[in-house]
């Protein structure tokens, strides 16, 4: 029997959200030693994360990132680690050198899987790793088809979205018998289908508004042969901890074109802008076009 843990998107922040009342900073480590706690009380083989340990690559202040490792140390188990798309830089891969990613991997904390592919882990589990920004496409999975586990920092949805994404669906039609464990799309989902296990247990610190009815856990999964068990321990959160917004204030809605003519930057349209910003940070067309896909629905319905 093999047990492990999964985790993703913790989002560790370095400043104070805007749409928190209380104190982030600090309660933010006592959910990592939640995590922690039910590391050791659980004790698995290993433990998968799913990526954006932190909300951003890097910050000047370090205290959070040496807190972090400080804690981490209590950990008995190794823990593998997607790259998630708040890891790098300009959407390059290999830029978690220059990020706390890289401290914490220096520091014996994590142990990387920076390759899309399969990665064989102990009691001889085939695992399916795609670490984000490696393109969102279906016909990519089809190498993982009889993997044991897929961890993914891709954009796996149940329901469609506006802009590029698999649905969990689509997936339970090419595999059985698999256990995706997935992350980046911070709406908690677990869904049976097929056979197949989808489980993405969202953030861990709560930024946005939408998040506010998530119930943080951490999933506790056990396999013998074709046999699975998954069960939710949960990481405790206050109630009403989130800015309330206004229900009945009337809003302005500015255009994008609106915020921007009160900044300095040059440029004529946001489609030059994005063009601009992309060859500066060479960025790769894909992810230029989502971006546009994206502004181009947003344009057609917020107004
Ligand atoms: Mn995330």
């Amino acid at each position: 029997m093999t047990k492990f843990l999964y985790t993703t998107d913790w989002h560790l922040c370095f400043k104070q959200p805007g749409t928190r009342l209380d104190d982030v900073l600090e309660k933010q480590f006592a959910k990592v030693l939640q995590f922690v706690d039910i590391c050791n009380s659980t004790n698995p083989d290993f433990i998968l994360h799913g990526g954006d340990l932190f909300d951003a690559p890097r910050n000047a202040d370090p205290s959070v990132v040496n807190r972090t490792i400080e804690i981490l140390k209590n950990l008995k188990q190794p823990m593998y680690y997607v790259p998630g798309s708040h890891d790098m830089f300009g959407y390059n891969l290999d830029s978690f050198a220059q990020s706390y990613l890289g401290t914490l991997q220096a520091s014996d904390r994590i142990i990387i899987l920076n390759q899309k592919g399969i990665y064989k882990f102990p009691g001889e589990l085939q695992v399916g790793v795609v670490p984000a920004y490696v393109g969102t496409n279906i016909n990519m999975y089809q190498e993982f088809i009889g993997a044991d586990i897929v961890v993914s920092h891709d954009m796996i949805t149940t329901t469609p979205v506006p802009y590029a994404h698999i649905q969990i669906k689509e997936l339970a039609q090419m595999f059985t018998n698999t256990i995706f464990l997935l992350g980046h799309n911070h709406s908690q989902y677990y869904e049976v289908l097929n056979n197949n296990i989808f489980i993405n247990p969202g953030p861990l610190v709560r930024t946005s508004i939408a998040e506010q009815n998530n119930a943080p856990y951490v999933a506790v999964i056990e396999k013998q042969g074709s046999n699975v068990t998954v069960n939710h321990i949960s990481i405790a959160v206050d109630k009403d901890v989130f800015v309330i917004q206004p229900q009945d204030k009337e809003t302005t809605v500015m255009t994008f074109n609106d915020v921007m003519k009160k900044t300095n930057i040059e440029y004529n349209d946001i489609y030059e802008l994005l063009h601009k910003v992309s060859l500066d940070l060479h960025i790769e067309d894909v992810h230029v076009n989502n971006l546009k896909e994206r502004i181009k629905y947003v344009e057609q319905h917020a107004v």
